[in-house]
């Protein structure tokens, strides 16, 4: 057995008995998904995550792809090549693929249950199988010439990157420089250095498709200039996918990481050596919103690695907490020869278990969520119709995923570490690879300072508050119905005080900011608390989430659940309980942070830092 340790018990509660079941598998929407065929899938795909995938984790750490800046290549460890194709033969990765593109339509609550095992055992396989969602974004806003280059990417199975960051355009996309020039033939050459792409080098596929943004000379500044180019590294045939020539999109280097080692991140220099083609996205020059589709998708991506690592890193630190027998039970203290417990019995370390296994259910719970708004949005557009209700609460939704779930599933990973003692520090045990491989998740996709500002600024100010409103109407209408009767009403008391607080916040951030209106500098003091208030957010929903679940573990109970099921739904009583009393006390104390917040941290010179 590898390192990996899945958790589908709570997955399979999630999709089937949280949010929806069978309303959605084998629905009228999803025909070809039941809930039988989604638990072989799951059940299946465990297996080869614990096995084959989790196989080459620690071997493609140690001896990560070197790059040669003679052949522009940075070739990729065997082993982990044989886990990616561990993958790829399941054919998995086709689900959600219209069936034109040789795909099965499928929630994509079950694409994230598989994303969750993948990204769990082996993250850099998921990241390097990335083709159908980009093919897909390629067939949604490609011309009908160039849904062709769709298909060949499924067809050949070739793999695809997301090109924005630039060296002096990082967080600040629209300062971008790559430029774009168009020729006689339709296509454009691309000129400008990009660097940290994920995946622009590997040797896994024969092709690698880059979605390239760029600025069309003469095009004005910021976002709004951009374009969005399909640049290939091989020119080829549309009709057939036979390879052309070499075309002039060059790899000049891959960083050196502290970890997510095996995942090649590229310097691309483009039109150096000789012109680097690229075909205008749609024929339209509207780059920013079609690599936000790309986007969108990659931040829940990021959001679903973070919680998977930590879900793995918990259960590795409460299989080593159970069998590692140190010191007595401190009620027996006065006796010197009392029996020698296993550390479970010391109530630090119980606080520290239950501490992460509140979390990661809570924000396993969080993920298929905002999954379920995800299933109603394209079982709407396969009728060719939308959602859009839908549609704002999962853009609502994405940087509470993505900014809360890297940032509290990184601090938990810490204490999974410290679970262990010093043999945490060791490579002999994975968390210390979870920790170095999931660093990196509060920062690309958006470091957690611009999910704060998007979650804020953008989901909740520009969005009128509609996403934001619905919501809250879930959260009233639960404390309103009151499930779980007294059981849990102390826990529903909690979530009513943390929803006041929240709410406190947002009026006090609503106050700070229309101070702006008068004084531009004001927007500073609302500034220095759109991460805290996500992060107090993101506690609030997960809290609810977790009560949620315990009521139906509450009714499960009552109704004589098996043995083999009581310990897992006790287990969510208690989560739910410990969460709500533990964790939501401290938004009280954030709420008077953010209250007391003014423009004196603003106005101190810099050199007083
Ligand atoms: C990166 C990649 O870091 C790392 C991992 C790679 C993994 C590869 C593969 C992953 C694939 C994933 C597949 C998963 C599997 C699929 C399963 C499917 C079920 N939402 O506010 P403005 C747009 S890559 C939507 O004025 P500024 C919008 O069009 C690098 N759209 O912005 C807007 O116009 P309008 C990642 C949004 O001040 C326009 O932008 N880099 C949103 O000009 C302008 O908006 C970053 O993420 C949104 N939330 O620019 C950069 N926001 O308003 C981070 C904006 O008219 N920086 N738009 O609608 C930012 O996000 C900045 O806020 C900024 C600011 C650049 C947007
Ligand atoms: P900066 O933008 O310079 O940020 C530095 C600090 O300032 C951060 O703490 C940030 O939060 C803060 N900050 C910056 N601006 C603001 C602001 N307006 N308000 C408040 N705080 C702010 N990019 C791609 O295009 N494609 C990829 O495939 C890709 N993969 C990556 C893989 C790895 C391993 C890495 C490290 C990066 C990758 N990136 C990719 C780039 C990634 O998206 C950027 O690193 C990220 O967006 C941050 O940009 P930056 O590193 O330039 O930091």
């Amino acid at each position: 057995m590898g390192h990996y340790k899945a958790n589908l018990r709570d997955i399979e509660f999630n999709l089937f008995d949280v949010f929806g079941g069978a309303e959605t598998f084998g629905s009228a929407d999803y025909p070809e998904v039941d809930v039988e065929t989604a638990r072989d899938v799951l059940s299946q795909m465990e297996k080869i995550a614990e096995n084959e995938l989790a196989d080459s984790f620690v071997e493609a750490d140690r001896n990560p792809p070197v790059f040669d800046p003679a052949t522009s290549t940075a070739p990729l460890p065997e082993a982990f090549k044989r886990s990616y194709k561990a993958f790829t033969d399941t054919e998995f990765w086709r689900l959600g693929l219209p069936e034109e593109m040789g795909g099965t339509p499928a929630p994509p609550a079950l694409i994230w249950a598989l994303g969750e095992l993948v990204l769990g055992a082996n993250p850099a396989v998921w990241m390097y199988a990335c083709t159908a969602p980009f093919a897909r974004i390629v067939f949604q806003n490609g011309t009908e010439e160039q849904r062709k280059i769709a298909q060949r990417m499924v067809e050949n199975g070739w793999g695809a990157t997301m090109v924005l960051t630039e060296p002096d355009a990082g967080s600040d996309v629209g300062a971008g420089r790559t430029k774009a020039v168009r020729q006689e033939d339709g296509s454009w050459h691309i000129t400008g250095v990009k660097r940290f792409i994920t995946s622009a080098e590997h040797d896994l596929s024969d092709n690698i498709i880059h979605l390239v943004l760029a600025r069309p000379e003469g095009a004005g500044p910021g976002t709004k200039g951009l374009s969005l180019f399909i640049v290939p590294k091989y020119d080829f045939d549309w009709e057939t996918g036979e390879l052309g020539e070499r075309n002039g999109a060059y790899v000049t280097n891959v960083e050196h990481k502290m970890g997510l080692k095996v995942s090649n991140t590229c310097e691309l220099t483009f039109g150096e050596k000789h012109p680097a083609k690229g075909w205008l996205v749609g024929e339209v020059h509207n780059g920013i919103a079609q690599m936000f589709q790309v986007i969108e998708m990659a931040r829940m991506m990021v959001g679903t690695k973070a919680i998977a690592t930590l879900s793995t890193g918990y259960l590795n630190a409460l299989e080593y907490a159970k069998n590692r027998v140190q010191g007595a039970d401190l009620a027996e203290s006065a006796n010197k020869a009392a029996p020698r417990v296993t550390i479970t019995h010391h109530a630090d370390v119980r606080r520290e278990l239950m501490q992460q296994k509140a979390y990661v259910e809570g924000m396993r719970a969080l993920v298929f969520y905002a999954a379920s708004y995800q299933n109603k949005i394209w079982a709407a557009n396969a009728r060719g119709e939308r959602d859009e209700l839908s549609e704002r609460i999962n853009d609502f939704l994405l940087p509470v995923v993505k900014g809360y779930g890297s940032e509290k599933s990184y601090e938990q990973l810490a204490h999974s570490l410290q679970t262990l003692g010093g043999s945490g520090f060791l490579q002999d045990y994975p968390i210390e690879q979870y920790i170095r491989d999931a660093k990196i998740d509060t920062l690309y996709e958006g470091t957690t300072a611009i999910q704060g500002l998007d979650f804020f600024f953008r989901k909740i100010v520009k969005d009128q508050g509609q996403a934001l409103t619905a919501i809250k109407g879930e959260i009233d209408k639960f404390l309103a119905d009151a499930p779980g009767g007294s059981a849990l009403a102390p826990a529903r008391e909690r979530l009513a005080a943390g929803l006041a607080d929240l709410e406190a916040m947002l009026n006090t951030l609503f106050t700070q900011a229309a101070k702006a209106m008068e004084e531009p500098r004001q927007i500073h003091v609302a500034a220095q608390s759109t991460s805290a208030f996500l992060l107090a957010a993101g506690d609030l929903i997960v809290s609810w989430l977790l009560l949620r679940q315990a009521v139906i573990a509450q009714d499960r109970l009552s109704a004589g659940a098996s043995d083999k099921d009581v310990p897992f739904y006790s287990g969510k009583i208690a989560a739910a309980k410990w969460f709500a009393g533990n964790v939501l006390p401290h938004l009280a104390a954030t709420r008077a942070v953010v209250e007391a917040t003014d423009l004196s941290l603003m106005d101190l010179d810099e050199a007083a830092f």
